[in-house]
């Protein structure tokens, strides 16, 4: 027996360049697209399959979105969105809590109201001395619905008081060529 998900969701590997770097070693070519899965059992039978995100090298990212969108700035449907973000000092134990629990959020479909249409996927970056959490979402300017979304993943994420969650534009994002772009709204 199946328990179907809302929605079909595809797993993304970002795979860390090599020291020498080089050719074949762009963006593009180092992410990966790993399996898509329609079901809570799947799910599990991935999860309980790969290497937890603490066991990751520094640069590596994992990326569970829709199926059919990529974990891209360019992608149609991510072009005019952005991301709710959370960066913290890392400790094992707690990258793979906030991981897994931002997967459920997503694939659960407890993170927007049933019409938001807006979540696209969450992102995990592992990064030297520091982990990122990220949701991305369809739309940058939607404020009423993109705050509520960034309450709801506050609290699925149990962020202590003082902590902040940051939403940043990608076109933002793409054009400084980095994530660190201004923050838009803060909850
Ligand atoms: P990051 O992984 O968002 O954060 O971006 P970081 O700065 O903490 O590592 C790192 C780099 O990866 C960017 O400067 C881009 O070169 C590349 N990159 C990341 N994303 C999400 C994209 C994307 O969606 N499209 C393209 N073309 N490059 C990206």
């Amino acid at each position: 027996l199946k328990h179907p998900l809302i929605n079909k969701w595809t797993l993304w590997y970002t795979k860390p360049p090599s020291q020498k770097g080089g050719v074949g070693e762009n963006w593009a070519e180092l992410l990966k697209e790993v399996i898509t899965f329609d079901s809570v059992e799947e799910f599990w039978g991935v999860y309980n399959n790969i290497a937890k995100t603490s066991e990751l090298a520094h640069k590596s990212d994992y990326h569970l979105f829709k199926a059919g969108v990529r974990p891209e700035w360019e992608d149609p449907q991510n072009k005019n969105g952005g991301k709710w973000s959370y960066q913290f000092k890392s400790q094992r134990l707690q990258v793979d809590e906030l991981w897994l629990h931002a997967m459920l959020g997503a694939i659960g479909e407890t993170l927007e109201r049933e019409n938001d249409d807006e979540v696209m996927g969450v992102v995990v970056n592992v990064r030297r001395g520091f982990c990122r959490i990220g949701l991305w979402t369809r739309t940058c300017d939607r404020k009423d619905a993109l705050l509520k979304i960034g309450e709801k993943f506050r609290e699925l994420l149990k962020l202590p008081e003082q902590e902040k969650l940051e939403f940043s534009v990608h076109a933002n994002a793409a054009h400084s060529g980095s994530s660190r772009a201004k923050a838009k709204y803060t909850v």
